[in-house]
């Protein structure tokens, strides 16, 4: 007798739900609250996350009643590009049906949240009236594909989005659930007879993300993906093919050391017409030997740490029918985020408008939503959402750059020179109170602890420095805060880790610094190591240099003699 190999429950859920229809339909028309848990996992592939109001979960059961659900919808957006009826559409919902604010989220898509049961399927619908869709924005599938947000004209830029496209659309899921379910379309297929070519009727073992960059550009940090798609023109800027990345990702669980973030490895180049072909076989090689029974084990970091790039390099061989060429060498990367005012190359403009945590809201003295809407409105331009949650306007004519700038202004929308560098290169993924994994506050209280920052920095002489931190609210890694010069990572109520030691190009890991350091001890913590730094550093080293040059031991001898 063979052995079968075990499978996570989600496994079966998958397999049985006959391409992800199961039993939605049915019971999106029941007058419940939210959805059973099987449903719930299946909705993911749809692009929406079952959530309830983490604020009031006490009260609510106290009293003896359900929780509060709600629903996050994610918008999948490849390259990040966002037109104009799109964005004024999420915007209408998120008044309407949502929490009256979007978030542009580190992947470059969109959310609303706070969407009650009974009016997802008028949103999703929504959407997809009006060029949008969130079709496998989340589920174990390909998630959006990253590009840089630039607009530029060039070569390498349009290649790279037009292979964003391409990807996208090669892993978008073929069932007709979605449209069945969200627009309403007749069944046409049967499921026996719908194939799914790639993915098959189990999708994949977990998540798989794909970014394509720039050379020289990491705008999308590709070495957080789990598969990094890079074009290599040659001096006439004739594309010669495709440098591809393998294996990177963040996760990890606090005090289980089997997990842990990773950064991608080098897995080879590959001719212009074999690039649909090499990430179909990436994909399959994780479809075919990730792990389907430990989730926390399942993500294609995982397999390659495992068995070693060699092995995984000669599996994607064998799926491609063909050898990989070497790693093409290129220039090192620099970090990108296109803020403030950018010619496109065309004689038109881009404007990047810095978002704080990607929250796109109307408050009592910035009125960034109504400003954004008034503009596209008025002008009909197109966003390009960024990796580091904030928008480009695109296509902007030059005589539409004054009038533009004064709606900015009339809402309070402060200019870049208003942005410390501090806050402009912030990031905070949601966390508390719609996030069901979050172990305690991100978004809520990063604008504080910046403040808190950005006075220390100012009193130290220190404002100009370019230092990046992004923090999460759990270790799941969603503002990717394995990669910042400061990484501050929830690890219990109102506790973080801090990491120390990435680079603002992303191209390495910080390393633990201290554990369960209490929100108001942050800056206290930390104080200690930017005056060291200020006095010990090497000229133009930044702070991620300088703690990576000292390393832990001597960044805790000094941090800790200096506190006493
Ligand atoms: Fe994430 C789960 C938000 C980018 C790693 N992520 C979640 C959920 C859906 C919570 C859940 O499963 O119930 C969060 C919803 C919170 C909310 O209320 O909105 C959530 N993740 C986000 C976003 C919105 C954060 C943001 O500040 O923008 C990002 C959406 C991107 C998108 O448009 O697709 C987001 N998540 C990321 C990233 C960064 C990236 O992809 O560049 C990571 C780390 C990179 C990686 O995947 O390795 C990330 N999210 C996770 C994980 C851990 C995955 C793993 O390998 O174990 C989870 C939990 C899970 O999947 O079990 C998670
Ligand atoms: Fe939630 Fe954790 Fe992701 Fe933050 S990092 S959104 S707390 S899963």
């Amino acid at each position: 007798m063979t052995d079968i190999p075990k499978r996570s429950k989600i496994e079966a859920i998958k397999e049985k739900s006959q391409y992800l229809r199961g039993d939605l339909k049915q019971q999106l028309a029941e007058p419940t609250t939210h959805f059973p848990e099987e449903s719930v996992q299946l909705l993911k592939f749809h692009g929406t996350y079952q959530q309830d109001n983490r604020d009031l979960r006490k009260e609510l059961k106290d009293a003896g009643q359900e929780p509060d659900y709600s629903f996050m919808i994610r918008t999948r957006n490849p390259g990040g590009y966002a037109p104009a009826i799109f964005y004024l559409a999420m915007d209408r919902l998120a008044d309407s049906l949502g929490n009256g604010t979007l978030r542009v989220t580190t992947r470059q898509g969109l959310q609303i949240h706070g969407v009650r049961k009974e009016n997802l399927h008028s949103a999703i619908a929504t959407i997809n009236q009006n060029l949008g869709s969130t079709l496998g924005a989340c589920g174990d599938i390909n998630r959006n594909v990253m590009a840089p947000p630039a607009p530029f004209i060039s070569r390498p830029y349009v290649i790279a989005r037009q292979t964003a496209h391409q990807i996208a659309e090669l892993l978008t899921p073929h069932s007709g659930a979605y449209y069945e379910i969200w627009q309403d379309d007749e069944k046409i297929f049967t499921s026996e007879e719908e194939v799914e070519p790639i993915y098959g009727k189990t999708y994949m073992p977990r998540k798989f993300k794909i970014a394509v960059a720039v050379s020289g550009d990491n705008s999308v940090d590709i070495y957080t993906n789990d598969l990094g798609v890079i074009p290599v023109l040659d001096k006439h800027e004739k594309l010669i093919g495709y440098n591809l990345t393998c294996g990177g990702g963040l996760a990890m669980t606090h005090a289980k050391p089997e997990t842990f973030p990773r950064v991608a490895d080098h897995l080879g180049f590959v001719l212009p017409e074999d690039i649909l072909a090499a990430v179909r076989a990436v994909v399959l090689v994780q479809c075919d030997f990730g792990d389907r029974y430990n989730r926390r084990h399942a993500r294609l970091k995982y397999l390659i740490h495992d068995q070693g790039i060699e092995w995984f390099r000669t599996k994607v061989e064998e799926y491609l029918g063909k050898p990989l060429q070497p790693w093409y060498e290129l220039p090192s990367w620099e970090f990108q985020d296109y803020l403030s005012w950018h010619s496109q190359g065309d004689g038109k403009f881009f404007l990047g408008i810095s978002i704080q945590n990607g929250r796109i809201k109307d408050d009592e003295t910035i009125r960034l939503k109504s400003a954004l809407r008034q503009i596209v409105e008025c002008f009909r331009l197109n966003l390009h959402l960024t990796p580091s949650q904030n928008v480009l306007l695109v296509g902007i004519l030059p005589e539409q750059r004054l009038p533009l700038e004064e709606i900015l202004y009339s809402c309070g929308v402060p200019s870049l020179e208003q942005v410390s560098n501090v806050k402009r290169y912030s990031m905070a993924c949601p966390a508390l109170p719609t996030c069901g994994l979050a172990l305690t506050e991100s978004e809520r209280v990063l604008p504080g602890v910046i403040e808190e920052f950005e006075a220390k920095l100012a009193y130290l002489g220190l404002q100009d420095e370019k230092i990046s931190i992004r923090m999460t609210g759990c270790p799941n890694g969603c503002a990717r805060p394995y990669m910042g010069e400061i990484g501050l990572v929830g690890s219990g109520i109102d506790a973080y880790n801090i990491y120390l030691g990435g680079n603002l190009s992303c191209t390495r890991l910080n390393q633990l610094y201290q554990q369960k350091v209490k929100r108001d001890e942050i800056l206290t913590v930390l104080e200690p190591l930017l005056l060291y730094f200020k006095q010990d550093r090497l000229p133009k080293e930044s702070f991620g240099d300088f703690c990576l040059r000292k390393g832990s031991d001597d960044l805790h001898q000094v941090g800790h003699s200096r506190l006493r």
